[in-house]
């Protein structure tokens, strides 16, 4: 056998052998380096008789190719193992369930207006939103509050500088506004809860001057206190989710209702906590009434046509009855530790199906 030949089998062998990058390219230099032993061959082209060139050059190129190749495919093969190897050592499954989030946390007051939202919605009310500054019209007169009403004075409400017309804008003392707003765009039938914020300048242990609440309207043409009761007794089961709740109606004193009455809920405490539903203590948990026939007229409703009735409740007491939270001030102090503890899951939206809150 040649020594071309014996060349060629002894470095086709150790391409074979080589098992990773670093000893193929040993081979490499070895043999296609400067002074690899094809290259070396190569150099002795130049001494030789041009017969024997004429027999050596081409046996030589085809060696020095060959062997590229091998070392060529070589290193493709090596490449295309450790790219299979990569590929399943970072597998990742996209059908497993992802962890929960557990950052940040959904405000007590948030979750509570998403369970009420829940609550009535399924009873076929839509929600209706307006803006926090309001005009005197539709915080006050169109709600029958009387010109020297005392909730009109500087002590409750806050009012912004006076306009050239002498005319102050307010930051609304109720959500009542939106469902004036609404009465005057939309025929009847109506029904619509209002979630928002509401200010009025008063700050003690059980009052911050920005606080929220809920209030409800339904108008239509044989409205009663019937259904107000119904309503607001499937309320009160659905939110405090219990199967029964024992509930009184107080005759009560709005200047937007008549008449007007507080609901009451029974409860019960054993030990340090609350029961919301039966037993023999009675906890004041809303206002309502039928809407005043002044309220409609303003609105442009014929009382004769249409009545209906109304009610509103503040969010911050309820959450806290519910959810067993002791001071009102922590609600608005920003302590994520306090979030942490008193917030709900992100990913947990109150609903009726599965159950408002977990
Ligand atoms: C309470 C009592 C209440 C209303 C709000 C209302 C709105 C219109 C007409 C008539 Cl446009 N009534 N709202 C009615 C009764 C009670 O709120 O204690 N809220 C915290």
């Amino acid at each position: 056998m040649s020594d071309i030949e014996n060349l060629e089998r002894d470095l086709i062998a150790k391409v074979d052998a080589a098992d990773d990058e670093a000893a193929v390219e040993a081979v490499r230099v070895a043999a296609l380096g400067k002074k690899g032993a094809v290259s070396e061959r190569m150099k002795t082209l130049g001494k030789m008789s041009p017969e024997e060139r004429k027999e050596m050059g081409p046996a030589l190129n085809g060696l020095k190719t060959r062997v590229a190749a091998a070392i060529e495919a070589k290193k493709a093969a090596l490449e295309e193992i450790a790219l299979e190897a990569r590929l399943a050592s970072e597998k990742v499954d996209v059908t497993l369930p992802i962890k929960p989030v557990s950052n940040g946390k959904i405000h007590p007051v948030s979750q509570v207006f998403e369970e009420m939202i829940a609550i009535f919605s399924a009873m076929g009310f839509d929600v209706a939103e307006g803006p926090d500054i309001e005009d005197d019209f539709h915080n006050f007169t169109a709600l029958n509050f009387p010109a020297d009403h005392p909730a009109r004075e500087m002590h409750d409400t806050f009012f912004f500088e006076p306009k050239e017309d002498d005319s102050r804008m307010l930051l609304r003392t109720h959500t009542s506004p939106v469902q004036i707003r609404t009465m005057m765009t939309q025929k009847p039938p109506i029904r619509i809860i209002i979630p928002g914020r509401t200010f009025r300048c008063d700050s003690d242990q059980t009052h911050t001057p920005m606080f929220h609440q809920v209030e409800g309207l339904v108008i239509d043409k044989q409205t009663h206190m019937g259904h107000l009761k119904g309503t607001l007794e499937a309320f009160a089961k659905a939110f405090f989710e219990v199967d029964n709740v024992k509930t009184r109606f107080r005759p009560h004193f709005f200047p937007f209702t008549e008449p007007s009455a507080e609901m009451d809920i029974g409860y019960e405490r054993v030990g340090n906590e609350i029961r919301m539903g039966e037993g023999e203590k009675w906890m004041e948990i809303l206002g309502c009434g039928m809407v005043h026939a002044n309220v409609l007229k303003h609105c442009g409703l014929d009382p004769d046509e249409y009545q209906g009735f109304a009610f509103g409740m503040g969010v911050d007491r309820l959450a806290m009855l519910k959810y067993g939270i002791p001071d009102l001030r922590d609600f608005f102090a920003a302590d994520a530790r306090w979030l942490e503890h008193y917030g709900f899951d992100p990913l947990d939206q109150p609903n009726l199906a599965t159950g408002l809150s977990r």
